[in-house]
C-alpha cells in the first residue's frame, strides 16, 4: 500500500526551521526524562573538591561564584541543560561550622525527599587531602551524620602521588588508619585519587574511574542514566546508552516503513529521527543549550538525513540496495527506513563524541561536522547493505 503524496509541501527553509524547533523541544524532553544525578561534596578548603569535580564531570562544573547558595554552608550548582546537580560545601572547616552545616543538611535532605527522586541528594563524597594525615573529630561526626541521613558516603583521599604504579606509602598508611576507624562508608574502603597530573613530579591522574564505579554502585538505579550523561570519563557507558537509543529508533522506523512510504514522503521519518538525535545528545551530556542544539543537529544531521532525503541520503542509499535501483516511483520500505535511521543514529554518535573530545570547540565548525557526518552515514549504510546481501 502506498500513500498519497500530499499536495502542499513545505519549502526547504520552512522545513529546516521546523526541525530546529523540533530538535530543541525533543532535547528538552530528553533532558527532563534523564532527570538528575545530585552529588554532595564535603571537605576542607583546598582539599581538591573543585579539581576532582571538574576531572570527573568536565570543566567548570563548579565555577566559583556561579552557584545558588541554598544555605550559609552549602552552594548548589546545576546548569539548565545538565543532568548533574552539585551541593558544594564551600569553605567548610571543622569545629562550630560543622554543627550548623549538619543542621542545614538535615533540612535539605528532608525537604528534597518530599520531591521526586531527581531532586534528592543521591551520593556524598567525603574528600580529604592525604597530607592532612589525621582525621578530626568534627570530620568523623559529619560522616556519621551523613550516613544517619541515609546518604551513601564515599571516602576520597585526594592529591595522592603515584609513581611506577605505586601509591605513596604514607597515603596508604593514612587510608589504613581511616579504614580501621570503622566508619560507615560505602564501599568500606578509602579511594585514592589524583585529579590533576603533576608534570614536575611526574605524578599521573589516577583513581577517577574507580571512584566513578563506586558512585554508580551506591547511586539508585533510577539515576544511572543521569550519571552516565553527567560523567565525562567513561565514554563506553555513554556509547552503550546511545546504542540502546538507536536500536529503539531503528525498530520504530521499521514499523513506520512497514507500509511503504512514497519516496518523497520520507519526511515522515523526521520526528522519530529527531527524537533519537535529541536523546543521544542528552545521553552524551553535551551540555548545549537547546536552541543551539537545534541549529547544530538540523544543520549537521538533517541536511543529510530524512529532511534532505532527496539529496544524498536516500538517493545514495537506494542505489546501494540491490533491487531498488531507480528512484522514480521507489518507496521507502521498512528495511530502508531502519537502515537509514541506524546510519543516522551512529553517524550522530560520532559527531557527539567529536564534540565531547574537542571540549565543545567543534561546535563552531558546522561544515566540518557536516562532512564528517555524511561520510559516516554513507560508510555505515554501505556496511549494513553489504552485511545484508
Ligand atoms: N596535583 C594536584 N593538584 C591538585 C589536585 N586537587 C587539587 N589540586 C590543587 O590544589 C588546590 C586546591 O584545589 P581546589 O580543587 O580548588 O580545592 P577545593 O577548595 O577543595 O575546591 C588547587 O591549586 C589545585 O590545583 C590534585 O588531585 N592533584
Ligand atoms: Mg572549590
Amino acid at each position: 500500500m502506498t500513500q498519497q503524496v500530499p499536495q502542499s509541501r513545505l519549502s526547504e527553509d520552512q522545513l529546516l526551521s521546523k526541525i530546529i524547533g523540533m530538535v530543541g523541544k525533543k532535547y528538552d524532553e530528553a533532558l527532563e526524562e534523564l532527570g538528575h544525578f545530585n552529588l554532595a561534596i564535603f571537605g576542607k578548603t583546598g582539599a581538591g573538591k573543585s579539581t576532582l569535580l571538574n576531572a570527573v564531570f568536565g570543566e567548570n562544573v563548579a565555577p566559583s561564584g556561579l552557584g545558588r547558595p541554598v544555605t550559609a554552608g552549602l552552594t548548589f550548582y546545576r546548569k539548565s541543560e545538565s543532568s548533574l546537580g552539585i551541593y558544594d560545601s564551600r569553605g567548610f572547616e571543622t569545629g562550630e561550622s560543622a554543627e550548623s552545616l549538619m543542621a542545614e543538611l538535615t533540612d535539605i535532605v528532608h525537604q528534597t525527599r518530599q520531591k521526586p527522586l531527581a531532586e534528592h541528594i543521591h551520593v556524598a563524597w567525603y574528600v580529604v587531602r592525604w597530607t592532612d594525615r589525621r582525621m578530626e573529630d568534627g570530620q568523623l561526626e559529619l560522616i556519621k551524620h551523613l550516613v544517619s541521613l541515609r546518604l551513601p558516603v564515599i571516602f576520597v583521599l585526594t592529591q595522592v602521588p603515584r609513581k611506577n604504579g605505586q601509591l605513596h606509602p604514607e597515603a596508604v598508611e593514612f587510608a589504613q588508619h581511616i579504614e580501621s576507624l570503622g566508619l560507615p562508608i560505602t564501599p568500606p574502603r578509602v579511594h585514592f585519587t589524583n585529579a590533576k597530573a603533576d608534570a614536575f613530579e611526574g605524578y599521573p591522574v589516577h583513581g577517577l574511574h574507580e571512584l566513578l564505579e563506586s558512585t554508580f554502585q551506591v547511586a539508585p538505579e533510577a539515576v544511572h542514566a543521569a550519571l552516565t550523561a553527567a560523567q565525562q570519563i567513561d565514554l563506553e557507558r555513554k556509547r552503550a546508552a546511545a546504542r540502546a537509543i538507536v536500536s529503539t529508533a531503528v525498530a520504530a522506523a521499521g514499523v513506520i516503513g512497514a507500509s511503504p512510504i512514497p519516496f518523497s514522503d520520507a519526511v515522515l521519518l523526521v520526528p522519530a529521527q529527531v527524537g533519537m538525535i535529541a536523546k543521544i545528545a542528552a545521553t552524551y551530556g553535551l551540555n548545549i543549550p537547546s536552541a543551539r542544539l537545534g541549529t547544530l543537529a538540523a544543520s549537521v544531521v538533517m541536511a543529510g538525513g530524512a529532511a534532505g532525503i532527496g539529496r544524498f541520503a536516500v538517493s545514495g542509499l537506494l542505489k546501494l540496495i540491490p533491487g531498488v535501483g531507480t528512484i522514480t516511483g521507489a518507496a521507502i520500505s521498512g528495511t530502508t527506513a531502519a537502515l537509514l535511521t541506524g546510519a543516522i543514529g551512529r553517524g550522530w554518535m560520532r559527531i557527539c563524541e567529536q564534540i565531547l573530545a574537542s571540549g565543545g570547540t567543534e561546535i563552531q565548525d558546522f561544515d566540518k561536522l557536516k562532512e564528517m557526518f555524511k561520510v559516516e552515514v554513507e560508510r555505515d549504510a554501505q556496511e549494513q547493505v553489504t552485511a545484508n546481501h
